[in-house]
């Protein structure tokens, strides 16, 4: 017997198809990605497959009007429920003038758009931990009702960006949630080789805040963590490091050949617990999905899927010129 987790945490039917919805247009844009790679038409990918359910049940115990995210380059999940389209999402593959994260200057996963709370960030990972950090101070400076959630990988807490933002944070009690995606890889090193401690989660306790690990295939798990530790912040009572443990589906990114590292059998035990089939069955076990419902939505994600592609296929690139603008002040 499946246990009913939705009703406790005051989700409705509605809101769980649209989680569904979102950790589905997630999966299905990064998979239309890699097909644009593999035929050449587009440069790079980096996936969030596997990860969609720890993505979506976090962005969606935030709240969108009053927080800001600092998503790292897995995050397609967090920046959709955020308000970015999958347009736009397309538009930064193809590297096309109206991408809204860079104007097709940077790679794919570098996200950034303002009017979205969705906070840009930089390449060396980690760095969007320190930005999340002063953000909340200046939101607790400035008596604003805000909390900032950034993510990174298991590899990335081992970065000093990490530990000073978790320490201040810690410090000042300041209004953060801190959460860590474990895919078990960093690129091709494996979690035992990255981490003398068993859980990421267990380092909360050294910056003096609650530490969580959660099944990060379980999009309810992860919403309630995140929605307690949002609570937490607005309450004044400071940060929260949330673990979510889920698997890496894909090699790193399109420049990564995962079979000199891990076995095919590794790989497929974790399909075996792909998010996007488990989730949907908990969803048809207590009859809020049925395969009626499942098609339509299916055939929604599929059509945005092909007219984002299309539209950002046929986009035009940025003019040489714009290459040198915000780079060197006017005289
Ligand atoms: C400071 C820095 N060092 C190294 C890299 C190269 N690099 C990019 S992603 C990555 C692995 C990160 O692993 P993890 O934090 O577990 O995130 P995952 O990719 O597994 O989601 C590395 C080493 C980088 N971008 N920045
Ligand atoms: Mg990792």
């Amino acid at each position: 017997m499946v246990q009913n987790r939705h009703e406790e945490l005051g989700l409705s039917n509605e809101t769980l198809l649209e989680m569904y919805e979102t950790m589905l247009l997630s999966r299905r844009i990064d998979e239309r990605m890699w097909l644009l790679n593999r035929s050449g038409k587009i440069p790079f990918v980096i996936s969030c497959q596997g990860q969609e359910a720890a993505q979506v049940g976090a962005a969606f115990a935030l709240d969108r009007e009053k927080d800001y995210v600092l998503p790292y380059y897995r995050d397609v999940g967090v920046v959709l429920r955020f308000g970015m389209t999958a347009k736009e999402l397309m538009l930064s593959g193809f590297a096309k003038a109206e991408d809204p994260n860079s104007g097709g200057r940077q790679m794919p996963g570098h996200f950034g758009q303002k009017k979205n709370r969705i906070v840009t960030g930089s390449s060396p990972v980690t760095t969007q931990v320190p930005h999340a950090v002063g953000i909340a101070l200046a939101g607790k400076m400035e008596g604003k009702d805000l909390v900032t959630f950034t993510t990174f990988g298991e590899g990335s807490s081992n970065q000093g960006d990490f530990h000073e933002g978790a320490n201040f944070a810690g410090v000042h009690k300041l209004p953060v949630i801190f959460m860590c995606e474990n895919n078990k890889y960093a690129i091709s090193v494996p979690i035992e080789k990255q981490l003398a401690c068993e859980n990421v989660s267990d380092r909360a306790a050294g910056y003096g805040m609650p530490g969580v690990t959660v099944d990060g295939n379980d999009p309810l798990a992860v919403y309630k963590a995140v929605k307690e530790a949002a609570d937490r912040g607005r309450r004044g009572e400071g940060p929260t490091l949330v673990e979510t443990i889920s698997y890496r589906l894909t090699p790193h990114s399109s420049d990564d050949d995962d079979r000199a590292y891990r076995s095919p059998n590794e790989v497929a035990e974790a399909k075996s617990k792909d998010p996007i089939i488990t989730f949907g069955a908990y969803l048809k076990e207590f009859g809020i999905m049925n395969d009626e419902i499942e098609k339509s939505i299916n055939d929604g994600v599929m059509q945005i899927v092909n007219e984002a592609t299309d539209y950002a296929e046929n986009a035009p690139y940025a003019e040489p010129e714009h290459a040198l603008k915000y780079v060197y002040g006017d005289k």
